[in-house]
């Protein structure tokens, strides 16, 4: 497939402010002109919004890490090629609330099933496209769950993790950071909103200027 459009990705742990970020940047860009889709993992398909609520149903306590790692995997690929390839096609910038990242640092380092045993267990479910960029919002796991505790629907299976869960999953997202540093750029969380919007903005920006084949797809302006 040949690519026109942009994949940027948002990462982090519980609370670090992704959705937040995402709706921002979204809102920004449309403005500049931009055709933007806004999606989600999991989620961003009807059958991914089903499996998701699967994933994140704190009844289901039983899950094997294998049953979730396949899971998250199936949820990606219905929406890689049902959504994330006909919006990249059609020259749109894509941004999407979590991707591959996610199962890399939840269940390759959180639940501790190592990077290269997924990889080679099930290489599929890291999706068949990678992000031309993706913004990891870091910040401590104490700070990102307390904005997350009053939730009026509660906190989900995966948010009730204990602390040392989350705190491999930092530790993991800063792992993979280091090993991509071209793609993943990391921003600090614990900032104002307006503040870490706007170094999001600079780094897009840069992005932009840097890779001009990427965006001359931008056809829709
Ligand atoms: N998962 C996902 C895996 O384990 N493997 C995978 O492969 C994938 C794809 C998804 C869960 O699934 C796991 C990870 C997750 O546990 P989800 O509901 O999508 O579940 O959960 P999150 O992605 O973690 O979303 P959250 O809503 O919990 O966190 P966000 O999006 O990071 O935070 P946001 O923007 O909703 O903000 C949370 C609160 O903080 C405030 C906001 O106003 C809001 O109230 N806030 C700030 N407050 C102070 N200063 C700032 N700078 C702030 N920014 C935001």
């Amino acid at each position: 497939m040949k690519k026109t459009g942009l994949f940027i990705t948002f990462e982090g742990i519980e609370g670090c402010g992704k959705t937040t970020q995402m709706n921002l940047l979204a809102d920004y860009l449309k403005k500049e002109g931009v055709s933007v889709l806004k999606t989600r993992e999991p989620g961003g398909t009807e059958i991914g919004e089903k499996i998701r609520e699967i994933l994140l149903n704190p009844d289901n306590k039983k899950m094997l890490k294998e049953t979730e790692m396949l899971l998250y995997g199936a949820s990606r690929t219905q929406h890689v090629e049902e959504i994330i390839k006909p919006a990249l096609k059609s020259g749109k910038i894509v941004l999407c609330d979590r991707y591959s990242d996610s199962t890399l640092a939840y269940q390759g380092f959180g639940r501790d099933m190592g990077i290269s045993f997924i990889k080679r267990a099930c290489p599929l479910s890291l999706g068949t496209i990678q992000p031309d960029l993706t913004i990891l919002l870091d910040l401590d796991v104490k700070t990102g769950l307390s904005r997350i505790k009053n939730r009026i629907h509660g906190n989900d299976r995966i948010e009730k993790e204990k602390i040392a869960f989350h705190n491999k999953v930092r530790k993991g997202y800063l792992q993979l950071a280091k090993a991509s540093r071209g793609r993943i750029k990391i921003v600090r969380a614990d900032k104002e909103i307006d503040e870490v919007h706007d170094e999001i903005k600079n780094i897009v920006a840069k992005k932009f200027s840097a890779h001009p084949e990427l965006v001359e797809g931008l056809d829709s302006r």
